[in-house]
């Protein structure tokens, strides 16, 4: 066959195209274009699928060497009498290889790959008669499949630990009838904060009690992960709410799920979260809540992955990619936030026999030791990249408070081994009592926040916690100076009470200035509101486990019925804007730290001392009681409070 000759790219008439006198012998004549197109097509057809028989038709040489390397190994042996050899009931083929034998095995694989084709052909087929819907819900038929799977594997139990001493978890009855009522109040508060939440919020992240539906924000991401029903648990289990209880465990179990692409705050999902589940897993000892602890902890670890490892404030739970906020002095971590994780990560370790979680604490804390302090006090800001300070703000309240509390708790809940902790503690409690503390005009005692080398005169809400810390730390404090760390938790209690009574609402402002004749008493209006927080009533419950003196009892029983009565909806309980004002206009939230922190506080404080018993238990910063753990004989290593 002769070749064509290239087409000219125009088109005038072309001289006579030779096609060759074996093609077409009778047909020399000229032929117009379309013709040539036409048979020009027909030719690329043809050499087309010569290419294509001569690339993509079977090889019989290729598909010897398959065979033989199947062959080789795998083929049974039956008849060794042609020349293979037997190993092992295998034979290995040599020389004298059966042709016929050969070409049914060619012919058997080459009738195999045929039905395997048109199977797939079909399975094709029949995928394109589906509509969109119906494909998209297969693959997801399908991704759950592979996602149940992945949880069976996650669900396997964890080596069993010895638990620790567990006392004082059902007891704390009152004998006193006046006193029995008021905690009785307290549980049917918390029975309608709950009851509401399961009904217009469940599954939500909080409840928003008059608009009767969910809510959430940034610091629980995007996806719905019940921060309520987590951080309610161990509160439902000492009121003895052993139905809300249970139904609260369902939803873990069934619903709680961490491989979602959804943007958290580590900070707050420890605390809430891994603190919350730690708790009812030592309360009642249902395997599942260490299980999910152990799972999100295991999320939270690619936040640590810095060039210092301070962690990032925030993490994406299935990518791992952290980063801080956007509003952090330099791109800083938060020091109540990278501060605020030891107490849960050291139960981690302790429950999965792991030193990884234990490992990223005292990193942390080693990091912290080594840097400078300006006036011996702790910055709020740290910067992860370069491991230098931000602004050289210092507070016990926002953003530094809770790193404060942990160090205290580090020692405590290490049966008091962990003295390198109290040590940090006692130097840090010195240096804000030299810089920070001070007494107003008035008499009342407060603490101030440091900012650019100079005391402001304000206190928040959120340092109220502070009372309790001083009273809580005063045993064991250097010096043997218990007496003054009591009075001085007293004197807090105090100041935080006038900061109540000072309202109209007889609820707490969220800062209080003590400047230009003002004591106590918030001056900016967005500084007036009042979102169900706890520390005045964390505080009052310290002092009166320490001290039983009954005004802290009369003070949270006005808190109590401040509580009621202007923050209770038929919805559940919402914060305040304006505590000043006597018709209060409502946040509409109710905070899921309401029912872990307020409710619990409130209830321990009318309960009888036996109940979580504070030489057994330590509460972390979301009101999460967590055992003293007796770590001497433990494997963990780098402290000597756990060697
Ligand atoms: C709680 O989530 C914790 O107590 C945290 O340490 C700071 N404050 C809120 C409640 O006010």
């Amino acid at each position: 066959m002769t070749t064509p000759a290239l087409l000219p790219l125009s088109g005038r008439r072309l001289p006579p195209l030779n096609l060759g006198a074996s093609a077409f012998p009778h047909h020399r004549a000229t032929l117009r274009l379309s013709e040539k197109f036409i048979l020009l097509l027909i030719l690329s057809a043809f050499i087309t699928l010569c290419f294509g028989a001569f690339f993509f038709l079977p090889d019989s040489s290729k598909h010897k060497r398959f065979d033989l390397g199947l062959e080789d190994v795998l083929i049974p042996h039956v008849d060794t009498s042609k020349g293979g050899k037997n190993l092992g009931g295998f034979l290995i083929h040599g020389q004298g290889h059966d042709e016929h034998r050969h070409r049914e095995e060619e012919e058997r694989l080459r009738n195999k790959i045929r039905a395997d084709h048109e199977k797939a052909l079909e399975e094709a087929k029949e995928k394109l008669k589906k509509s969109r819907d119906e494909i998209q819900a297969e693959i997801q038929t399908e991704k759950n499949k592979v996602v149940q799977e992945l949880k069976k594997k996650d669900s396997k139990p964890l080596p069993p630990v010895p638990l620790p001493n567990l006392i004082g978890i059902n007891s704390g009855e009152p004998a006193d009838p006046d006193i029995r009522e008021k905690r009785n109040k307290i549980k049917e508060m918390m029975k309608h904060a709950w009851d509401n939440y399961r009904q217009y919020g469940w599954g939500h992240n909080e409840l928003k009690p008059i608009a009767r539906k969910g809510h959430s924000t940034n610091i629980f991401g995007n996806s719905q992960m019940g921060a309520t029903i987590v951080d309610a648990l161990d509160t439902l289990y000492i009121m003895g709410l052993h139905d809300e209880f249970r139904e609260g465990q369902e939803w873990i179990d069934k619903n709680l799920d961490f491989s979602v692409n959804s943007e958290v705050s580590v900070f707050e999902v420890n605390i809430r979260f891994i603190g919350g589940l730690l708790a009812a897993y030592y309360l009642s000892g249902q395997e599942v809540f260490k299980i999910k602890a152990v799972q999100l902890a295991g999320k939270l670890l690619p936040a640590f992955n810095t060039p210092t490892g301070i962690p990032w404030a925030m993490v994406n739970l299935k990518s791992g990619v952290g980063r801080n906020w956007g509003w952090a002095s330099a791109g800083s971590s938060i020091l109540a936030e990278f501060g605020t994780l030891h107490m849960e990560f050291v139960h981690l370790s302790y429950l999965t026999g792991d030193p990884v979680y234990y490992n990223k604490v005292m990193h942390i804390r080693k990091l912290l030791q080594k840097m400078d302090r300006p006036n011996g006090l702790y910055p709020n800001y740290l910067n992860p990249r370069t491991g230098r300070w931000g602004q050289h703000h210092t507070s016990v309240g926002g953003l530094g408070d809770s790193f404060y509390e942990y160090l205290l708790k580090a020692w405590l809940m290490s049966d008091k081994m962990d003295t390198e902790a109290r040590k940090m503690y006692d130097d840090a409690i010195e240096a804000i009592e030299k810089h920070l503390i001070r007494k107003s005009n008035g008499g009342l005692t407060f603490i101030g926040e440091w900012k650019n080398g100079h005391l402001e005169r304000k206190m928040g809400h959120l340092t109220c916690f502070a009372g309790g810390m001083f009273a809580l730390g005063a045993d064991g404090s250097r010096d043997d100076k218990a007496g003054h760390y009591l009075q001085l938790g007293a004197e807090i209690a105090h100041t935080c009470h006038e900061s109540y009574d000072r309202t109209t609402l007889k609820l707490g402002p969220e800062a209080f200035k003590f400047d230009g004749g003002v004591e106590a008493v918030a001056v900016r209006q967005n500084e007036k509101y009042y979102i169900l927080r706890p520390e005045v009533i964390e505080t009052y419950w310290y002092m009166w486990r320490f001290t039983h003196d009954p005004k802290y009892r009369q003070w949270g029983w006005e808190a109590t019925q401040a509580i009621d009565k202007y923050c209770r909806v038929s919805g559940g309980f919402s914060g305040v804007k304006d505590v000043y004002s006597s018709s209060p206009t409502y946040d509409d939230v109710q905070q899921s730290f309401f029912l872990a922190e307020t409710l619990k506080y409130l209830y321990l404080l009318f309960s009888n001392d036996d109940l979580l018993p504070l030489d057994n238990w330590v509460f972390n910063t979301e009101a999460h009681p967590l055992p003293v753990l007796h770590l001497a004989n433990t494997t963990l290593s780098g402290n000597p409070a756990y060697r």
